[in-house]
């Protein structure tokens, strides 16, 4: 049976609103924001390193990201409802949708979120959350790349490739000094022959 982290108002809505579209059963855990920082309790960080919701657990697999979450507990139906055929046009229209929700559309949210809590004598400033993201999100890469060789275990994947662009741009913002595995795992996936060849492109 999947456990889920839910963390009232928060994107953990979505997997339990697809688990009950396909009636699939389920645990759910109750975590409740801070009434005055509005951020996650302790208790799910105990449950994953970042801290946020939601989380899944599926005897040894635990999940983090709404979006592998969803992938994951539709990849269980037997029919693999509420997903396009795999290949198909409709497919690839429904991964773009499910990617720029979290990819492209997240960030102007987020930051006018974030604006208007900077303009409201807010009572947590923009450059603490900042800061506190940043410090969640490069550390736990640090672990990552200090226990394995590639974001998803031994073997490179494209998820090398996705992560590696965004870890170019935290470089130059200067998110990553002092983060010595992320910086190794840099150099070295920036050897691979058709990294250079990309980048030939300019
Ligand atoms: N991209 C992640 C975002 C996870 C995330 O930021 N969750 C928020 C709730 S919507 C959270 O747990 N925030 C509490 C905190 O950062 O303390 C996903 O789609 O699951």
């Amino acid at each position: 049976m999947l456990t889920i982290h839910h963390l009232n108002r928060s994107r953990s809505k979505r997997v339990l609103w697809l688990l009950e579209e396909l009636g699939t059963p389920y645990t759910r855990v109750d975590h409740q924001r801070d009434s005055l920082t509005y951020l996650a309790p302790n208790s799910l960080k105990a449950v994953h390193p970042l801290g946020k919701a939601p989380v899944m657990i599926d005897g040894p697999i635990t999940l983090c990201e709404s979006s592998t979450i969803v992938e994951y507990i539709i990849d269980q139906d037997s029919e693999h409802r509420l997903r396009p055929p795999l290949g198909s046009a409709e497919y690839y229209d429904y991964m773009s949708w499910c990617h720029f929700a979290e990819g492209s559309l997240a960030l102007p949210i987020i930051m006018s979120g974030l604006m208007r809590a900077e303009t409201r004598d807010g009572k947590q400033p923009m450059d603490g959350y900042i800061a506190k993201e940043a410090h969640v999100d490069f550390s736990y890469i640090e672990t990552t790349l200090s226990k394995q060789a590639y974001f998803a275990g031994s073997e490179f994947t494209a998820a090398d490739i996705m992560m590696t662009i965004s870890l170019e741009m935290a470089k130059r913002a200067k998110l990553l000094e002092g983060k010595t595995h992320t910086l190794a795992y840099l150099e070295k996936v920036q050897q691979r022959p058709a990294y250079i060849k990309a980048i030939s492109f300019g």
